[in-house]
């Protein structure tokens, strides 16, 4: 198994679940090893972040890093931080971050990221802009051309301001649809009370039946990004999960053979 410190080729999204939670386990160590005594540390959350917190209790419990703390980016973060050992602070405690450890659900080749799958966006973002370094995780299947190929563009909301939140979206192009519950008996709420929207971008996709050459998917993620936070009752700009400008580095992992 390799790991490739930049994104270099396309993606060819053939990860089996066993290997791509492999590919994960890599990706927390590697990350993990950046990590030096009396640093302060980022935690994402996700999947793969939720490794690199179980990797970095490792470390600590085995004396490898000594007064490391950690400023968690939401609440399922700082409960596994404690779980695994690892000290937290609270973000208002501390005058910065050493490096800040993120998951994501897209990420293409300018490191334009799409994240948000669980609802936890807005924080992580304000976690990952105040650290010196952003390492992001991301196994080859997380790699697109563009954004928005397969995930939708989750947009946090202030939920008195849904109605003219959801008609604004429409009229930016997009069709948006309030994130439910797993049980569908209401919709999905933030740790800070927000709703959530997940926007698809219908004529975009429609463009590719028409002409098959058009993109599939978001060409301008920093415009979409800057429409978006420009409706009133979207929670300020850090709020969607279009983050540009934010990764200082992607760590991808990559299956022994294949090309990405
Ligand atoms: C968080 O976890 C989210 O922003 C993103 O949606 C997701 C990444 O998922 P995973 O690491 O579980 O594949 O970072």
């Amino acid at each position: 198994r390799s790991l490739s410190l930049s994104i270099s080729a396309v993606s060819q999204n053939v990860t089996t679940p066993e290997s791509q939670d492999a590919l994960k386990r890599a990706l927390a160590k590697q990350a993990v090893g950046l990590v030096k005594s009396g640093m302060v540390i980022g935690l994402g959350t996700g999947s793969t972040a939720s490794l690199a917190i179980e990797e970095l209790g490792k470390l600590i419990r085995q004396g490898k890093l000594k007064d490391v703390v950690a400023v968690g980016a939401n609440y399922q973060s700082r409960v596994l931080a404690r779980q695994f050992g690892v000290k937290t602070v609270d973000l208002n405690d501390v005058n910065n971050i050493d490096i800040a450890f993120d998951g994501v659900d897209e990420v293409d080749f300018n490191k334009n990221l799409l994240k948000g799958g669980g609802a936890a966006h807005t924080m992580q973002k304000v976690v990952d802009s105040v650290a010196k370094e952003c390492i992001i995780l991301a196994d080859q299947s997380k790699v697109v051309h563009l954004l928005g190929s397969i995930f939708p563009v989750p947009v946090e909301v202030l939920p008195l301001a849904i109605s003219p939140v959801l008609r604004r979206l429409v009229t930016l192009g997009g069709v948006p649809e309030i994130r439910s519950a797993l049980r569908k008996d209401g919709p999905v709420i933030t740790d800070l009370g927000n709703m959530v929207v997940d926007v698809r971008y219908v004529l975009i996709s429609l463009s590719i039946v028409l002409s098959p050459h058009f993109p599939n998917g978001i060409p301008n993620p920093a415009q979409l990004e800057n429409s978006i936070n420009m409706i009133p009752g979207v929670v300020e700009m850090r709020l969607n999960r279009i983050v540009s400008g934010i990764a200082t580095s992607v760590l991808v992992a990559i299956q022994d053979g294949d090309n990405v």
